[in-house]
């Protein structure tokens, strides 16, 4: 037992793995700004997928070490960091060893569902750099610090869109005539949302077995760009993502209103998700922290703040366009993913909300913002990565080493 663990006025340490990505870096500032001791634990491989695709992030994001240094001279807070892959035990231990997490929020994974799907060698890479960093991490707490609290980002795309209502990771079932509570059924549609459910699997195994505290965060489509600290200085802007592989819905959408591109609705558009501004991503992941899962509890939050269908945002969008003057046209692009596009969904978001959440609900003025965002840049963009190149049923084992 750890005798500072009991002291409550010492800030909590929160290792945040990821930290130098869209959603890692927005968290960071925040548990920095709201107190916390940070570290941030990235491999830049983020950079690197860019670096190989040809693609680049709409806004320009400094060097992890400049916006470090940018936000101690603005706030006089210390960020730790610690560059490595968390799939080397050997740099994970000593990361763990030198800076004693109470949290480890973990972002630190391959996250485009097209990038898992464009030749085996990347579908191999996805599964392995995200089962096995969230396997290490686990036997890192085993090992080093048994009462750290883990909190994992998983994904909504777990549960696929089944036909009846998506219940918070667990359902209750009776089955001739006995009743149990049971993982809610898994159904990932790509390489990458199936890596998600392996690590939900793993890490339920070692709470029951090693008696680990973990909460799993099957987040919604996440957009925006700005928070309170991303936006207090242009080296600490958050990275946006537009282009077919690593770029989500509603951040596209905006980005192509801003070029005069049509909005690209693939299929039917009926394909519903759950959607969160990234000020709420910061928001539950601090309340996660904030009230930690009991020992061998294994806790699922389904973290997003509303549902829509493709069409409604493209609906939404091109309204929010009209307002400044944009002429926005959408097309029904050829799904290269499979994925049903009309269905029932209807997915359980209470927990958060119980916790304390206070959701920015997409609002006009946000689309307003987030398209002026989009505008302000909209010489970066590179229209020709706008197009999706991956198919789904196109996979094949030959790597893919010529930008598509
Ligand atoms: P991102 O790609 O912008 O950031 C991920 C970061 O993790 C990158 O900086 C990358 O370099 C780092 N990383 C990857 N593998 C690593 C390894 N083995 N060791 C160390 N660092 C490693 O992704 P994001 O959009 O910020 O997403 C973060 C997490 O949230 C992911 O787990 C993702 O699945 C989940 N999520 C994201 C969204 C979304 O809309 N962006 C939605 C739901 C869930
Ligand atoms: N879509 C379009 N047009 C586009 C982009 C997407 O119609 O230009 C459709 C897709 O076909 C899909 C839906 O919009 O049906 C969402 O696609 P997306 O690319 O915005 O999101 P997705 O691939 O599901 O992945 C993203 C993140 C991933 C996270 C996931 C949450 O990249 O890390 O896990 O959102 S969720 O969708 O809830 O699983």
């Amino acid at each position: 037992f750890d005798e500072s663990r009991s002291d409550s006025s010492k800030p909590q340490r929160v290792m945040v793995i990821g930290g130098d990505g869209y959603c890692g870096w927005a968290t960071a500032l925040h548990l920095s700004n709201k107190g916390y001791e940070v570290a941030i634990v990235d491999s830049l491989v983020r950079r690197l997928f860019d670096h190989q695709l040809g693609l680049d992030s709409l806004t320009p994001i400094s060097s992890i070490h400049n916006r470090l240094r940018c936000w101690k001279a603005i706030t006089g807070k210390t960020i730790e960091l610690y560059i490595g892959d968390i799939c080397d035990f050997e740099f994970l231990s000593e990361t763990f060893n030198s800076f004693e997490p109470d949290a480890v929020v973990h972002f630190g994974e391959q996250r485009s569902a097209p990038y898992s799907m464009i030749d085996r060698s990347r579908a191999v890479f996805t599964q392995k750099n995200n089962v096995i960093g969230t396997l290490n991490v686990l036997f890192a707490i085993k090992e080093f610090r048994e009462e750290c609290h883990l909190v994992k980002l998983g994904t909504m795309g777990e549960y696929g869109t089944p036909n009846i209502d998506i219940e918070e990771g667990y359902i209750t079932i009776t089955h001739n005539g006995r009743t149990d509570t049971l993982p809610y059924p898994k159904q990932a549609s790509s390489f990458y949302h199936l890596s998600k459910v392996h690590d939900s699997n793993n890490i339920a195994f070692t709470c029951k077995a090693w008696g680990i505290r973990a909460t799993d965060l099957n987040q919604g489509v996440v957009y925006g760009v700005k928070t309170d600290e991303t936006s207090m200085h242009e080296q600490l802007c958050n990275r946006l993502d537009y282009d077919g592989v690593f770029g989500t819905a509603l951040n596209r959408f905006c980005v192509q209103a801003a070029v005069g591109h049509p909005l690209t609705v693939y299929g039917k558009g009926g394909q519903t998700r759950g959607y969160l501004d990234i000020r709420d991503t910061v928001q539950c992941v601090e309340l996660a922290i904030a009230n930690p899962a009991k020992p061998g509890e294994f806790r699922v939050f389904n973290q997003f703040t509303e549902q829509f269908s493709v069409n409604e945002l493209a609906a939404l969008v091109t309204k929010a366009g009209k307002k400044l003057g944009l002429d926005v046209q959408t097309i029904s692009v050829p799904n290269s993913r499979v994925e049903a596009e009309e269905h029932y969904y209807n997915a359980k978001h209470t927990k958060l909300i119980e916790l304390g959440l206070k959701p920015h609900l997409l609002s006009d003025s946000l689309l307003d913002s987030l398209l002026n965002f989009a505008i302000e840049f909209k010489d970066h963009v590179d229209t020709k990565q706008i197009m999706p190149s991956v198919s789904w049923k196109k996979i094949g084992v030959k790597p893919q080493t010529v930008p598509a």
